[in-house]
């Protein structure tokens, strides 16, 4: 036996393990859930189903559920060191709070916060994020840590005179996130908004991602003022602009910005405000949407009607956003929050919805292969209990989200993290 060869096949493979638990949620196309069903896996999944062979499987304990790890495609981790400094309750004035207090916020965030916005990411069973980083503050500490990280380098910027610098600025963000590109470590980029990126430089950036496969973030119609701003070239961010940035006019028409990203794979983020036509447009390219709703809320910025993105048949993911505008970074409180909030909706139906929006969709928009318990996916797996057993099996879902905050094992690629 060559030992050498047999060590190398182990690393590669990683460590074969048999988990048991009384329900598993598969989140595949047909959203199975399965009793007192096995996973099989290595770094992959490899079986999943009954009695699938003679080895002993660990079996997870009474009320124990195996879903896979949740996934928070938009954060700005650069902000996690706010927690009472900016001010909420209206968009215009939050906005201005952080022209005010970001440089300060970015200073106070180093090692320690960064790791305590991981930690409680982690904890709360996400294996994976999409992170947006303005500065590049972020990226050291994140090459270091255990989850999968899409890394949106953002660009922002409206006037011509400068554009050319920003350009630069973000040229060098993106070569230097490069550096540390791996199997749980992707570059991507950020646009930050319609109103707040010059043509000129969206065109050039978009061009980029086309030519290296990048994944694009945007946000896009989040508050009432842009709305207006976008339409009319009035309201609360005439002044803003004026103010701050001497600009008179809106850059862009919304249906043209989203247009843009025709043959990208983009997420819009918010989208409150979005009619219509623009949810049709984004439909069209196959665009999705993420929904934050507690951020929606802190900001004072309205509800996003689930009901009519799900007519458009766009998918939908549900993220926390930064601590810019969140107390908590925990997506199982944000999918709670949604429930809650979202009343429009039969909570059953919804709470299945929701799972979706934060596992298979989640994965989607950022390319990853998780998200499911399928054959040939990622080993990324989380397992947590419920406090009792469920009568009826149409109602785990909802209880799901209602009584979990924090799970017990999370798997990333078959390797459990602590
Ligand atoms: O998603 C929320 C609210 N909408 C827009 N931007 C941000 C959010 N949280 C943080 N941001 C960042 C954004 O990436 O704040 C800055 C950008 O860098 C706003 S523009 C001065
Ligand atoms: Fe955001």
């Amino acid at each position: 036996v060559n030992f050498g060869i047999l060590f190398a096949f182990f690393l590669e493979k990683g460590i074969i393990l048999k988990l048991k638990a009384d329900y598993i949620v598969t989140m595949n196309e047909k959203n199975e859930i399965l009793l007192n069903a096995e996973v099989i896996f290595d770094k992959k999944i490899l079986k999943v189903g009954y009695n699938l062979d003679d080895s002993p499987a660990v079996y997870l304990g009474k009320n124990s559920v195996l879903m896979p790890a949740l996934i928070n495609n938009h954060t700005h981790l650069e902000f996690s060191a706010n927690t009472t400094t900016l001010n909420y309750g209206d968009f215009i004035s939050w906005l201005n709070s952080v022209l005010e207090n970001r440089e300060d916020l970015f200073l106070e965030c180093s090692g320690k916060c960064f790791k305590n916005a991981v930690d409680e990411m982690k904890k709360s069973g996400i294996c994976a994020f999409g992170e947006i980083s303005s500065s590049g503050n972020d990226l050291k500490y994140l090459t270091k840590q255990p989850l999968k990280v899409i890394y949106f380098n953002e660009i922002i910027g409206s006037n011509p005179a400068v554009v050319d610098m920003l350009y630069q600025d973000f040229l060098a963000r993106i070569e230097e996130s490069k550096k540390y590109e791996n199997e749980k470590f992707k570059v991507a980029i950020s646009i930050h908004s319609p109103y707040s990126v010059h043509p000129i430089l969206m065109d050039k950036v978009i061009e980029i991602a086309k030519k290296e496969n990048y994944i694009i973030q945007t946000h896009f119609m989040e508050s009432k003022a842009e709305r207006k701003w976008l339409d009319e070239g009035k309201g609360e961010f005439k002044l803003f602009f004026e103010q701050n940035f001497k600009l008179s006019k809106p850059l862009i028409k919304p249906v043209e910005f989203i247009r843009k990203f025709k043959d990208t794979k983009t997420t819009f983020v918010h989208c409150v405000h979005a009619n219509e036509k623009e949810l049709e447009e984004i439909s069209k390219i196959n665009g999705y949407i993420s929904h934050c709703p507690v951020s929606n809320r802190l900001l004072n910025t309205g509800l996003l009607n689930l009901e009519k993105v799900k007519n458009k048949y766009i998918d939908y993911t549900v993220a926390t956003d930064g601590k810019s505008s969140n107390y908590s970074l925990n997506l199982f409180k944000e999918i709670r929050a949604a429930l809650l909030m979202q009343t429009e909706l039969h909570p059953k139906y919804l709470a299945k919805d929701l799972l979706k929006s934060v596992t298979i969709n989640a994965a989607k928009s950022l390319g990853l292969n998780n998200g499911s318990i399928e054959t040939g996916k990622d080993a990324d797996l989380i397992s947590f209990k419920l406090p009792d057993k469920i009568k009826d099996i149409e109602n785990l879902p909802l209880q799901i989200i209602l009584h979990t905050n924090e799970v017990n094992y999370l798997y990333i690629n078959g390797e459990e993290i602590n």
